[in-house]
């Protein structure tokens, strides 16, 4: 009986069996078995760092090569280098910059791909999200959640760029994405800017509106002024070890993330001061806003200065150090995963 519970096969038994198999679609699951239910995340992204003071150049280049209207959407996307040709920094995110010169619009459209922007760099650009314009100032946090109608402009007098963030390789995965240009290039104000700041940001809400715990919030900028005073608010005692002063951006109706497929947070890094080891499983993207530094993941380590954005794979230990006072703004899959209850992080 032992020979029964203990069959043996030479290499080329089973590989003969596994062409075999093969022509009918199927094939072996002890082969594959070990990477397919890992003990961990063993992501396939890469810890990367992209100095903007380097990009910036080439992002105004694309200025002189394409039009707005042209392009639809003028971006230089930031392909995580070890996936390279997919579109995307992480696995379930995509960032990109996007430029603007005076007097272009990016035109109205939609889709079913939620996005953020983090203003960087350039004054005087809008964006619309369903009707209400909202000028984009650095630092701000800005979004348009899914089928809303968004367009970009610049009225000002200088090249205006932000980062992207989409939900772009979640909706692929789902095999969900739908979009629609608008007959308008862009929409015509229905509401006077900060009207929806007002009506749903004030700690305060419609008589009349009851959001379902899903939905995006309506309030769809969330300035860098309101952001950075509340970072100094809560600068006092001791920072926290992992964190320093971090806060997540929120829909103020539900407490949910203000998408339900990417979160956001802010954090303050007094000057000098560096974090323990953190590691969680929503691998995540960081932009530098204020102030420089240092960051560290595994073996490897970069100085971040203003506009620089790095990306920190799942379950890979992070440490920061601030050189000067930092503030960083942050974005991740982590509302996806606490939905599905698969989030799970470690302080070191
Ligand atoms: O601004 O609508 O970076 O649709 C990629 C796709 C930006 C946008 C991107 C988009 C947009």
């Amino acid at each position: 009986m032992d020979a029964a519970v203990r069959p043996s096969s030479t290499l080329s038994e089973r590989s003969a069996f596994y062409e075999r198999i093969g022509a009918h679609g199927l094939t072996p699951l002890w082969e594959v078995l070990g990477a397919l239910v890992p003990p961990q995340p063993r992501s396939p992204v890469q810890a990367a760092h992209w100095r903007y003071s380097a990009l910036r150049e080439h992002v105004m280049e694309s200025g002189r090569l394409i039009t707005a209207e042209e392009a639809e959407r003028r971006v230089l996307i930031l392909e995580n280098p070890a996936l390279r040709g997919q579109s995307c920094i992480t696995q379930s995110l995509y960032a990109g910059l996007q430029l603007i010169m005076p007097g272009e619009v990016a035109p109205a459209h939609r889709h079913t791909q939620s996005a953020l922007r983090l203003v960087l760099d350039g004054e005087g650009a809008y964006t619309a999200v369903d009707g209400e314009r909202t000028t984009m100032r650095r630092g701000d946090f800005i979004i348009t959640p899914a089928w809303t109608w968004h367009d970009h402009g610049n009225l000002g007098n200088e090249p205006v760029v932000w980062l992207d963030g989409l939900d772009i390789p979640i909706v692929r995965f789902l095999d969900a994405g739908f979009a629609e240009k608008s007959p308008e290039q862009y929409q015509q104000p229905l509401r006077p800017e900060g009207d929806a700041l007002a009506r749903y940001g004030a700690n305060m809400a419609p008589m009349d509106y009851q959001p379902r715990t899903w939905e995006p919030t309506r309030v769809f900028v969330y300035p860098f002024e309101r952001t950075k005073q509340a970072l100094l608010g809560i600068s006092h005692g001791a920072p926290n070890a992992h964190e320093g002063f971090k806060l997540r951006y929120l829909n103020p109706a539900t407490g949910a993330s203000p998408m339900p497929t990417i979160g956001a947070y802010a954090q303050r890094l007094p000057a000098g001061f560096e974090t323990r080891p953190y590691q969680s499983t929503d691998g995540t993207v960081y932009v530098c806003l204020e102030g420089s530094g240092e960051a560290a993941v595994g073996e490897q380590t970069w100085r971040f200065e203003e506009n620089d954005v790095f990306v920190v794979p799942s379950w890979q230990p992070l440490r920061l150090r601030a050189g000067t006072d930092a503030v960083l703004f942050s974005f991740s899959d982590r509302p996806v995963q606490q939905a599905l209850g698969l989030w799970r992080e470690a302080r070191l």
